[in-house]
């Protein structure tokens, strides 16, 4: 299958470019780094210096012999658009080219202009290029569950059946989000949803949890082939935040009461998931919805096993509850269903203690790089 992967620069773009080559799948990426350029506006740059996406097509091609065509250009100008489409011709679309952090969305003014302005038109865009030129194609879509937020009731995947006054309708399931950038997404979702009504598009929306983890089947112990891995407090997803403080010393930083739960997943299992969905594509005039991750924690939790692993290699990890820069609740009732990718075939990865060892060790071997500046600054969304 062609599959166009746009945001192919970021933590999840470029390990599923290698990950869809090696299945057999003909890739395209496209990024216009704007990931990068927050990163360092904000100095908040990753755990290593991570080769630009021409250089990490080389050495991909070098060490696999697989290519993948790269454009760098920004998906909100329809010109470059244009001409990426009629030029790759796509028969599939992942669209990971989003603002992908909840905390940057919350910063100031302009970090959530520059989210709701980035997510909504590029996806507008792809919804308007699919049209246009390729109207088979399907488009997977990567949301979040946190377009779901913490509601009283199971989570169920993507959809209602509401019954009210003795009659029946299904409907998207209702979204309440915690943050900027979760509320784009549930636009994002809402855009996809019309425009499947008015054209018969084929769309698969993940609501997918944090991810964690860096090695994939694909860059094992290749460190000039691993992903753009964020632990600050703006991109770093919580389970790496705290396997780079257990490394540099730094108490874990549970915030609250630590009883936030959320469904996580090892970054293999997001390259699964993608490649299961673009392989067994949603029917046409259909969005599909699946929830994507394989179990759930609190933050309590994860803070105690990553203790427990880390003090067991050695380091001397502690644990610090500080007040909550977040507004979230901190108790509450948690309990979606993900039984869709189960079903597909999805086959996961647990957050065992040998999964973090391995991360832990990783780290390591880049204590020196870690800026602890950059762990923590309570960005308030209040
Ligand atoms: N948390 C802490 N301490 C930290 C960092 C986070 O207690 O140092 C807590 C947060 O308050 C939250 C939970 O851990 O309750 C998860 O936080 P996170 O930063 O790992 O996840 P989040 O900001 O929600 O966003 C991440 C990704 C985003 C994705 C989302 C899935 O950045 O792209 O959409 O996870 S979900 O959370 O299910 O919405």
């Amino acid at each position: 299958m062609r599959i166009l992967i746009l945001g192919g620069d970021g933590y999840l773009g470029w390990p599923t470019a290698m990950h869809l080559t090696a299945a057999g799948h003909d890739v395209a990426v496209v990024d216009n780094y704007l990931r990068r350029r927050i990163c360092t506006e904000e100095n908040v740059e990753p755990l290593f210096i991570v080769p630009d996406l021409h250089e990490r097509a080389k050495i991909w091609k070098a060490d696999s012999g697989y290519g993948i065509q790269v454009f760098i250009g920004d998906l909100m100008d329809w010109e470059f658009v244009e001409r990426v489409f009629k030029e790759f011709d796509p028969e599939a679309i992942l669209h990971y080219a989003e603002q992908p952090a909840a905390p940057y969305s919350m910063l100031n003014r302009q970090a959530a202009m520059l989210t709701l302005e980035n997510n909504l038109k590029v996806t507008a865009n792809v919804i308007f290029a699919v049209r246009e030129f390729c109207p088979k194609a399907q488009i997977v879509k990567i949301g979040t569950m946190g377009e779901y937020g913490t509601p009283n009731i199971d989570i169920e995947e993507g959809w209602l059946e509401v019954e009210h006054k003795g009659r029946q309708q299904k409907f998207l399931y209702p979204r309440q989000a915690g943050s900027l950038y979760h509320t784009t997404k549930i636009m994002d979702t809402d855009l996809l949803w019309f425009y499947v009504r008015m054209w018969n598009l084929k769309v698969t929306d993940l609501m997918q949890g944090p991810v964690y983890g860096l090695t994939t089947y694909e860059n094992e112990s290749k460190e000039n082939l691993y992903p753009f891995f964020n632990y600050d407090e703006l991109f770093g997803t919580v389970i790496n935040r705290f396997v780079v403080q257990a490394v540099v010393g730094y108490p874990l930083t549970v915030y609250g009461k630590g009883g936030q739960t959320r469904g996580y997943l090892n970054i293999k299992d997001t390259l699964q998931c993608v490649r299961l969905s673009l392989e067994n594509p949603a029917p046409e005039g259909e969005l599909r919805i699946f929830n994507q991750f394989v179990e759930t924690f609190t933050v309590n939790e994860l803070a105690e096993k990553v203790q427990k692993v880390g003090n067991q290699l050695g380091l001397k990890v502690t644990i610090k509850k500080i007040e909550n820069p977040r507004l979230e609740a901190e108790e509450h009732y948690y309990n979606p269903a993900h039984t869709g990718l189960m079903d597909m075939g999805l086959e996961p990865h647990l957050l065992t203690d040998e999964v973090l060892a391995q991360m832990l060790e990783t780290v390591i071997q880049y204590r020196d790089n870690i800026n602890e500046e950059a762990i923590f600054r309570g960005v308030k969304w209040d």
